[in-house]
């Protein structure tokens, strides 16, 4: 009885792991694009359904809050019509269909590659709430410039750990900080980041070369 519920289980999940999932999507978004770059490392991009959905803080958008009540991209929906959020969640998902390359699990490599993971979205965070405020029509100077103390600390303190990222296996860790330091070059073009953490920057330029990140550039429209 224990095996026939068994194979019944892992039939549903293959016939479901096979199916396709409905991303909810722009070219623009950094979180998506830590979420394609993974499908792209792990062979998943024709699984998706790409979904051009606007996600913007002061509109919340009813498409996407069908889907996920935080009004945020990506929002990941399953062939069952589960959900999953945030980006990454959804990364680890796709991961988990993939292979298991992008998540390590052994101690250390773990422990790095989550470090620098949380290091690249917190980047990305304060990069999206430093370019909202800069758009205000009367931004707080205090602000401006507490994001840009905090941006430049994140791209020393990674300058610093560029031989650390070349040796490390690539990672969830790679992705998220590739997907970084992309959003600097895309909405931050003043900063000059190449200058002020050259060796990152040189670790950044072999990433940059991946198919992956070739092919999830950041477009307007
Ligand atoms: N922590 C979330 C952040 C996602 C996020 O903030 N996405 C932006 C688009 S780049 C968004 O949906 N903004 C709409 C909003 O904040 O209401 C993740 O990793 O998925």
């Amino acid at each position: 009885m224990a095996g026939a519920t068994t194979t019944t289980t892992t039939t549903a999940a293959a016939t479901s792991a096979a199916a396709t999932m409905k991303l909810h999507f722009s070219p623009k978004s950094p979180y998506v694009r830590k979420v394609m770059v993974c499908a792209h490392e792990l062979g998943l991009v024709p699984r998706l359904e790409l979904v051009r959905s606007v996600a913007a803080m002061l509109v919340p958008n009813p498409a996407i809050m069908a889907d996920n009540p935080l009004s945020k991209i990506p929002t990941l929906v399953l062939a069952d019509g589960r959900t999953l959020f945030d980006s990454v969640v959804i990364c680890e998902y796709l991961d988990a269909l993939g292979g298991g390359r992008l998540f390590p699990r052994e101690d250390d490599a773990k422990w790095q590659a989550l470090r620098w993971h949380a290091l690249g979205d917190g980047l990305l965070d304060l990069s999206i709430l430093w370019r909202n405020e800069r758009e205000r029509q009367v931004p707080l100077p205090a602000l401006l410039e507490a994001f840009e103390r905090k941006a430049r600390a994140c791209l020393a303190l990674l300058d610093g750990e560029a031989d650390a990222l070349v040796q490390a296996p690539f990672s969830i860790g790679h992705v998220t900080l590739g997907c970084a330091l992309g959003y600097l070059d895309y909405r931050f073009d003043a900063l000059g980041w190449r200058a002020l953490a050259p060796r990152l920057a040189a670790w950044q330029a072999g990433l940059a070369r991946r198919p992956s990140f070739i092919a999830t550039e950041p477009v307007d429209g």
